[in-house]
């Protein structure tokens, strides 16, 4: 069976056909990870256990009553807002860089592709939180699905804005691309998501601060490096004020 056919037949098919999340902890990249920390320190061991921990997840009852929306609340970009004023209806998320099987996956695949719901806090650099309840896509299927490839470090997540002139990208290691709070939201407190937070997919990535949790999301990129990426250190805010690359909580 050839690639063109595979590709047809599992994205312009039904659905998403994605391995379960069994599968992708056992997959060889996340393996090669753990051995590195594994060889390294003790502390760095430490470091590499801690950081696939769960961030605290809540109850509804906890939910904000106001989640704030900050930095961009509307793309002014014409490929965004083309796809808005549609609803969305031919939209893509484009999934390529190192990869062997670059996708292009439609809105409604990705909400009928396995799905996990996380109520979880968003800590804002700014100073303010608010709790809220998020669905979406674990990031480790869609990658293992596009098959990452071993050489591939980083994950790199393209907005549709710009943010005071500037296009607004984050970045993440594998460690947290493989993360099981790691998803690629469409959905939020049972909700389509707005435009304000993000429309019509966003990264939630749950162990870091605010301004990791990538809105507007449009194309996703596997990486070696990422140098030569915009500023080349790894987001719009690390490249434009100096913020952590890791902006653990
Ligand atoms: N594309 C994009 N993503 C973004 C931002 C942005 O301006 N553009 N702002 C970041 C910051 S600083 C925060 S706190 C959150 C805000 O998400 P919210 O609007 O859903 O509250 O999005 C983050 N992701
Ligand atoms: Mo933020």
């Amino acid at each position: 069976m050839t690639i063109i056919t595979r590709r047809h037949a599992l994205i312009g098919g039904a659905g998403l056909m994605l391995a379960g999340c069994d599968r992708i902890t056992a997959s060889p990249t996340v393996r090669r990870v753990l051995t590195l920390g594994e060889k390294a320190t003790m502390s760095a061991q430490h470091l590499v256990t801690d950081r696939h921990a769960l961030a605290p997840e809540f109850t509804r009852a906890d939910l904000s009553p106001v989640f704030r929306e900050n930095g961009s609340r509307r793309p002014a970009a014409p490929d965004w807002t083309g796809h808005a004023a549609a609803g969305f209806a031919d939209w893509r998320l484009m999934v390529g860089g190192m990869v062997a099987h670059p996708l292009a996956v439609s809105l409604a695949q990705l909400r009928t592709a396995p799905a996990r719901t996380q109520i979880t806090r968003h800590d804002c650099v700014e100073g303010w939180s608010a709790i809220g309840e998020w669905t979406g896509v674990p990031l480790g299927l869609l990658l293992k699905r596009a098959g990452l490839s071993s050489n591939a470090r980083y994950i790199v997540f393209h907005c549709a804005d710009d943010y005071a002139g500037q296009p607004y990208y984050e970045s993440i290691d594998l460690v947290d691309a493989f993360h099981p709070q790691t998803i690629l939201a469409h959905t939020m407190n049972g909700q389509p998501l707005s435009v304000g937070h993000g429309a019509p997919l966003r990264l939630r990535v749950e162990r870091q601060l605010g301004y990791k949790q990538a809105k507007y999301v449009m194309r996703i990129e596997a990486v070696a490096t990422l140098a030569g990426i915009h500023g080349g250190k790894g987001g719009y805010w690390e490249d434009h004020s100096g913020y952590q690359w890791y902006a653990g909580i």
